[in-house]
């Protein structure tokens, strides 16, 4: 990506910028994706109210007079569920933590159990940690997220510790102060236009995947991936071609639903959703296949890039 040499009028001080990346981790479904989505400002990474819906690890890019934040959004770290698909997930939390200039480890307010434990304990020495202690807005009474803090500040040291609310956009501002510190100085790497390094094609796939998973119930979403067959854009039209793969037949009529209902409502809305972040009119045509053990098989979850 090509740096973007910054002009003098809008330099804060000489030397003064800050850029560099900073890893979201936490467990599956605290809200690390909103998180990303209300900072950059867009959405950028797929949510829903099911576990494991990330299951990419995706930049966010937002940039400010002072400073450019790379966050890192990642899988919610898995710890009791073993599968191939799993594993990969969380090696994808375990190499975005490398490198990384800033942790925050989104944790949900007045619950800590084994599994923030068990994020907390992968994250390499030496790097600042900032812990954002997230949907507050749930708490019938702020103050009791006090003791809530001082619990979290005896499990080890953080930089900062901030209670938020990603959904309502909550002590974001205290939040993105406590990780500007923390950034190295220096120039910023990505376009200031820029928010995330994923492109279309990938963002399509996704959004398919977010309607699926906020549309249909526990089983059908994890046996399910999306690949675009085609991807074409010709005079403000954005063709998209699109298979959703999954594991057995049955998991193709639910997804399909009565007369095709289900699928017209997951392919309409995705596409609202495409139209709306890629500003332009989209076709979509989207086919669903089984591919049976696709979430088991080595050489597919390669293939489906996973
Ligand atoms: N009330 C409330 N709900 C929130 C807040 N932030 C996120 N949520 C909800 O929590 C659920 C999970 O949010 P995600 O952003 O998908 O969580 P995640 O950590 O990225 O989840 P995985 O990708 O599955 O690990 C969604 O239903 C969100 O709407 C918040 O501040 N307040
Ligand atoms: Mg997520």
């Amino acid at each position: 990506m090509s740096k973007r040499p910054r002009a003098e009028s809008d330099a804060v001080e000489p030397g003064a910028f800050r850029c560099g990346h900073v890893a979201i981790v936490g467990r599956p479904n605290v809200g690390k994706s909103t998180l990303i989505n209300a900072l950059v400002g867009a959405r950028i990474s797929i949510t829903s109210r099911k576990a494991q819906t990330t299951r990419h690890r995706v930049l966010g890019i937002l940039t400010r007079q002072d400073a450019q934040f790379i966050f890192v959004d990642t899988p919610g770290f898995q710890t009791e569920h073993r599968s191939p698909l799993n594993e990969r997930l969380n090696r994808a939390v375990r190499s975005s933590l490398a490198g990384v200039d800033v942790v925050v480890v989104v944790v949900e307010a007045s619950r800590l159990g084994p599994a923030d434990r068990a994020v907390l304990a992968l994250i390499p020495a030496g790097v600042p940690v900032v812990a954002a202690v997230n949907k507050v807005d749930r708490l019938a009474d702020r103050a009791a997220v006090l003791p809530f803090l001082a619990e979290l500040a005896a499990v080890r040291e953080f930089a900062a510790i901030v209670p938020i609310s990603a959904e309502k956009s909550w002590q974001l501002d205290t939040l993105l102060a406590a990780i500007a510190k923390l950034l190295p100085i220096g120039d910023a790497e990505h376009p200031e236009d820029e928010l995330t390094d994923r492109d279309e094609r990938f963002l399509a796939a996704e959004y398919i995947r977010e309607k699926i998973f906020r549309l249909l119930g526990a089983e059908v979403p994890y046996a399910t991936t999306v690949g675009i067959d085609s991807f074409e854009h010709k005079a403000g039209l954005r063709r998209i071609h699109a298979t959703i793969y999954v594991d057995k037949t049955s998991q193709r009529a639910m997804l399909l639903g009565e007369h095709g209902e289900r699928m017209k409502s997951i392919a309409s809305s995705a596409r609202r959703d495409m139209e709306q972040l890629f500003g332009g009119k989209v076709f979509l045509e989207v086919w669903v296949k089984v591919k049976s053990g696709w979430a088991d098989d080595e050489r597919m979850l390669t293939q489906f890039g996973y």
